[in-house]
């Protein structure tokens, strides 16, 4: 990262030299949690200039077409379809499916899943996770019934999950089964890359995803009817023809969006790499300290490792993961606190938890203390060793970092 303040490699030698305390930041210039990659300039401008010739902006163009079929490659799957966010994506697949009532949702995920549920008309049913942060197949079991529809899951922070129970709860009650794959690009499940499993997988392409398009959304299915009808939802309905055929909304992706994913899939590999020895370098230097629990993917799973996630035991630690996160930005270090507070206690659902009296505990305490840290593109080696220090000395330091009064 380029940073050239003088301050930036300053000594932490007590409290007093923390920016929460008053010095100047460690980093001059924010760490990002996320920073989108940028594919080749050369090879995105030359992309960009035959589109520019061809005059062939939008409304499945070529490169649209040819990001599909790469990607059909790349993730083993017979149908991609590309789409403007995966916001829309997950909405018009809903629709495509018939999907009514109820949906259960795992509460420890992004908010959009249950805003466009709640805008398309469909009732959120919030779930809580298990130790794996993912949607919990028993809970989820214990909270289908008879208006229940269809269940989103989320491989959250790109580690699958529990694909093969939930799959088994959902087909015992004959219930689609769909899964939020935004933040797991590129990750497997036993000898397939995600976007086969369930009735079909929405990834997120938004720009601080692994891979991305700036703004898109991909639905990737097996079944060849759902791929049909989701390309005829995304221009309106209409048919290659022209003819409307079904309602539709516009979801389409750009060329300029295509050729952003076209370099940027390019690089993949390299860019998963680099993303790997970052976490590493995390793991390396978060090791042992007590009360920082990292999650670490297990070696057999090959996880896009975009997301460095951290959960603070504040018994442990000596603080809580609040006052951690103040230090940390303070410093220019601009980790986040998702998905707190949870969906089942945002507005307009925290009504309904209320009413029905909702206790979601395992979500509550990820809410609570779990930690994201800048990864992938957003910080390199010699930023993590910083970043690593920094917590161990607000560890070290932390019953003189006092907690601010009232
Ligand atoms: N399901 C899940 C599990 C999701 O995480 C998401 C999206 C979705 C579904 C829905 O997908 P889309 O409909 O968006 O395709 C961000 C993203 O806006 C959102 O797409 C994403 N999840 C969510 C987890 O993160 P914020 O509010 O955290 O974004 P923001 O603007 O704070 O950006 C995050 C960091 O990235 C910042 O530190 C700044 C940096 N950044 C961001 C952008 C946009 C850059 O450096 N450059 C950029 O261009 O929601």
């Amino acid at each position: 990262m380029t940073d050239t303040a003088p301050h930036k490699r300053k000594a932490l030698q007590t409290p007093a030299d923390l920016a929460l305390l008053g010095a100047p930041p460690l980093f001059a210039v924010p760490r990002h949690v996320n920073r989108p990659h940028v594919p080749d300039k050369a090879a995105f401008d030359a992309r960009i200039n035959a589109a520019w010739e061809r005059r062939w902006f939008t409304n499945d163009g070529p490169l649209v077409k040819e990001l599909e079929q790469r990607l059909c490659e790349y993730l083993d799957v017979p149908h991609c379809v590309l789409m403007s966010n995966a916001t829309a994506a997950l909405d018009l697949t809903m629709k495509a499916l018939g999907v009514k009532g109820e949906v259960i949702l795992p509460a420890y995920t992004f908010i959009s899943t249950a805003n466009i549920l709640h805008i398309a008309g469909l009732t959120p049913v919030f779930c809580d996770v298990d130790a794996s942060m993912a949607l919990d197949p028993a809970a989820c079991a214990a909270r289908i019934g008879p208006r229940t529809g269809a269940v989103v899951a989320t491989h959250v922070w790109g580690s699958p999950c529990d694909i093969d129970a939930l799959q088994e709860v959902c087909d015992a009650h004959d219930i689609p089964l769909l899964f939020d794959a935004a933040h797991a690009f590129g990750a497997r499940h036993k000898a397939h890359r995600l976007g086969r499993f369930g009735r079909a997988e929405v990834f997120s392409l938004h720009a601080t995803k692994a891979f991305h398009t700036c703004e898109g959304g991909l639905v990737t299915t097996c079944d060849s009817t759902l791929a049909k009808t989701l390309r005829r939802m995304r221009n309106f309905g209409f048919d290659p023809m022209g003819a409307v055929e079904c309602a539709g909304l516009n979801a389409k992706m750009s060329e300029m969006h295509a050729a952003m994913g076209l370099g940027n899939l390019d690089q993949i590999d390299a860019t998963r790499a680099l993303a790997q020895d970052v976490h590493r370098a995390y793991a390396r230097g978060l090791a042992d300290l007590p009360g920082f629990i990292l999650k670490l993917p297990p070696a057999a799973e090959e996880n896009n490792h975009h997301y460095v996630v951290g959960r603070i035991n504040a018994a442990e630690f000596g603080m809580d993961r609040d006052r951690l996160h103040a230090v940390l930005v303070a410093e220019n270090v601009l980790a986040r606190r998702y998905f707190r507070p949870g969906g089942h206690r945002c507005p307009p659902y925290i009504a309904l938890t209320k009413a029905a009296g909702l206790e979601l505990p395992q979500t509550d305490a990820l809410c609570n203390d779990v930690l994201v840290l800048p990864g992938g593109a957003a910080a390199d080696p010699a930023d993590v060793a910083l970043i690593c220090a920094l917590i161990r000395f607000a560890h070290d330091n932390a019953a003189a970092i006092a907690p601010p009064q009232g």
